[in-house]
């Protein structure tokens, strides 16, 4: 049977003899034609290493993202809360596991990107650097931070590098049961007694400007974007998917009966979207280097976490070395 175009390609870019001209040529069709790239094939190093970036930040937001949240696990006001916030703590976990066996397939073990993350020298979301200072913060967190991870991430399913769009599907699967427990939080505290309420909206007061800044600077001041998008690695500018993210959460405050803290959101008939106030990009700037409310706090907990689970790493090289000596015994004896 003969093959076809895109066996072809796939055959060019990933034959290790290939020069680069013809890997870059088998390459640059599979983008076009807004194919996969897959570990194997030949790709730019520029490529290898923005991917390498974007997937080793995202892998550590998910997992300094779990500290907000856990430290209200022992906390939970009943049994059925507790419960689903340790299922979501954990799915972050996981979400943070994917990502770096997707990063991994780049050339980068995991040990050099904890490494990077706990030396203080890679970026994780600005937004895990605030504190969650009530209960309804883990409301706010649920609704706005995973809210804004969905409108994020769900274009990322469809990133040309298959490892990681195939992490996203599974990913935006579970942050969409997070949002929604977020926002169910909020329903109930905003239904609850006046000083419940105030509560609530004083979470949302405090997460709704972080969460814009999640989406990343505006695309002026976006040096990634423009090689990003022709990858076809992001799909939406920072400031689009922010647009999104602002036109589907105002309705939703509606329903919970919340305000946004943002005296000039409102409707744009000529646009067809909602207009909203410019952001405090100086205080971005300044958690992105390091000054943040909980940048030490987090980093110094990271570590922490890290040498106490040194244990646990020590066991399961001794017990893979033990595995792989039983088994080469087996195979001489056989
Ligand atoms: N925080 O040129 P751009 C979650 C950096 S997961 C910190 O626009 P790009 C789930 C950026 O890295 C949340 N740094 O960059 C959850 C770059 O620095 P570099 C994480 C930021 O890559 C919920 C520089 O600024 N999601 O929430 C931020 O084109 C609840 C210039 O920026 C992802 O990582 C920021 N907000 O666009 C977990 C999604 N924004 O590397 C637990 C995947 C920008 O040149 C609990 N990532 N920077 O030194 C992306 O979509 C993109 O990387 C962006 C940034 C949109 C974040």
């Amino acid at each position: 049977m003969a093959a076809t175009a895109d066996q072809t390609l796939r055959a060019v870019a990933s034959d290790e003899t290939a020069v680069d001209g013809e890997g870059q040529a088998a390459f640059d069709r599979i983008i076009e034609q807004d194919s996969r790239i897959e570990p194997r094939d030949w790709m730019p190093d520029k490529y290898r290493k923005s991917l390498t970036r974007q997937i080793s930040q995202h892998a550590h937001s998910e997992i300094i993202g779990m500290q907000p949240e856990g430290n209200w696990i022992t906390r939970a006001p009943s049994l059925k809360r507790k419960a689903i916030l340790m299922a979501k703590v954990q799915d972050e976990a996981g979400h943070g596991l994917y990502l770096y066996s997707a990063a991994e397939t780049l050339g980068t073990t995991r040990d050099e990107m904890m490494q990077q993350l706990i030396d203080g020298k890679a970026k994780y979301s600005s937004i895990f650097n605030y504190p969650a200072r009530t209960w309804a913060d883990m409301g706010a967190i649920g609704w706005l931070v995973d809210g804004a991870a969905i409108c994020n991430q769900v274009p990322l399913c469809r990133a040309s590098y298959g490892p990681y769009g195939r992490a996203m599907v599974r990913i935006c699967k579970e942050e969409s049961f997070h949002q929604r427990q977020g926002f169910e939080i909020l329903l109930e505290l905003s239904n609850g007694t006046p000083a419940q309420k105030q509560m609530a909206q004083d979470a949302v007061d405090r997460t709704y400007a972080p969460a814009l800044m999640m989406f990343g600077p505006p695309d002026g001041d976006s040096p990634n974007s423009v090689q990003s998008m022709k990858w076809n690695v992001k799909r939406f500018s920072n400031d689009e998917l922010r647009q999104r993210f602002v036109d589907m959460i105002v309705p939703q405050a509606e329903v919970l009966g919340l305000t946004l803290p943002d005296p000039d959101l409102k409707w744009n008939e000529e646009r067809g979207h909602y207009d909203f106030g410019e952001l405090d990009w100086d205080e971005f700037k300044e958690v992105l280097a390091g000054r943040g409310p909980c940048n030490t706090q987090r980093l110094e907990r990271r570590r922490a976490a890290h040498e106490d689970g040194a244990w646990v790493r020590e066991a399961a090289k001794a017990y893979a070395a033990r595995t792989a000596g039983r088994q080469s015994t087996e195979l001489i004896g056989a």
